[in-house]
């Protein structure tokens, strides 16, 4: 058990452009000076040349097997969602004491590192929105409830009591722990799988550690565009850039809502630090090292992989 040891993780599948995602990420949380490294678990498929940039990049690439749900007939609202699955896998890495997880399509604008202080014995995430279609099978979405304002549209008392709060499953603060782990294959094993995947897993297994934060954590974009009043834009520490059509490295600006200028904006800042050479990893190590060398070596600053982040 890695007592105090602390560290985030993302997750990757694949050969696509959604490294990209996770070189920015990583560039991103060293702008905002975390102490704590960037570990990518990565599916088997994900080729030898995109894991020797990402630990070219100061992260810890660590292979995980897949895990697959139940089999069944649900459609999943996006068909990639069935990977999302094996971030089960996360709470295998017992030899961390707390991580915390984001997507690989979110950005780190400022420095993070005190939510990893939260009490432990909590599941930490960012309530979700329902507005939008995608949600357009489930109870909240038909009669207009969304939990981000539950006093628009309230809850109908012939539906009994109103679901329970729902997460992000795109950021979340959590301890692994190998019963934890077991505990949820052994759930997964008897729980039919739902439109959204894992997201829906993981909210029903933790409903009752749940507790949510604020949404600076994990800016979901169409919190822009369908509740601007929780919106306080100068607050903002992470963004996510989970609307279709946000992913910065493929943004054209053509899908719906992405002509905005907050989301422009966005984008442009996701872009300034995944070109910002000064962030590349091999850059701020030539910086520590000679730092060292003039103040006579200050003793056991290892440059191995837990503590790399922490030395921009
Ligand atoms: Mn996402």
């Amino acid at each position: 058990m890695g007592v105090g040891k602390r560290a985030f993780v993302t997750f990757l599948a694949g050969d696509g452009d959604y490294v990209k995602g996770v070189v920015g990420l990583a560039k991103g949380l060293r702008k905002a000076n975390t102490r704590y490294p960037l570990m990518v678990a990565v599916l088997p498929d994900v080729p030898d040349d995109h894991r020797r940039i990402l630990r070219s990049q100061g992260c810890i690439v660590r292979e995980i097997e897949p895990v697959y749900p139940p089999e069944n007939q649900t459609k999943f609202v996006r068909a990639y969602f069935v990977i999302n699955y094996s971030k089960l896998r996360l709470w295998e890495l017992e030899e961390y004491e707390k991580m915390m997880y984001l997507d690989a399509d979110i950005q780190v604008f400022d420095n993070i590192d005190h939510l990893f202080d939260s009490s432990i014995g909590y599941f930490y995430a960012v309530m979700d929105c329902f507005c939008d279609k995608e949600w357009r099978n489930s109870p909240q979405f038909k009669i207009g409830y969304c939990q981000q304002c539950p006093d628009k549209v309230e809850w109908p008392a012939d539906m009994g009591l109103p679901p329970p709060s729902y997460f992000n499953a795109g950021m979340f603060v959590f301890e692994p722990n190998l019963i934890t782990y077991s505990n949820l294959l052994e759930a997964l094993k008897v729980t039919p799988t739902t439109s959204f995947a894992e997201q829906d897993f993981l909210n029903m297994f933790f409903k009752d550690v749940y507790k949510p934060i604020p949404n600076v954590y994990n800016l979901l974009v169409a919190m822009l565009w369908r509740h601007p009043e929780n919106v306080d834009v100068e607050k903002v520490k992470v963004v996510h850039y989970s609307a279709e059509g946000a992913k910065p490295w493929k943004y054209t600006g053509e899908k719906e809502n992405m002509e905005r200028e907050d989301i422009k904006m966005w984008v442009k800042k996701w872009w300034e630090i995944y070109e910002d050479e000064s962030l590349d990893y091999e850059n701020t190590t030539e910086n520590i090292v000679e730092e060292e060398n003039h103040c006579g070596g200050r003793g056991s600053l290892s440059l191995n992989d837990n503590t790399t982040m922490s030395l921009h």
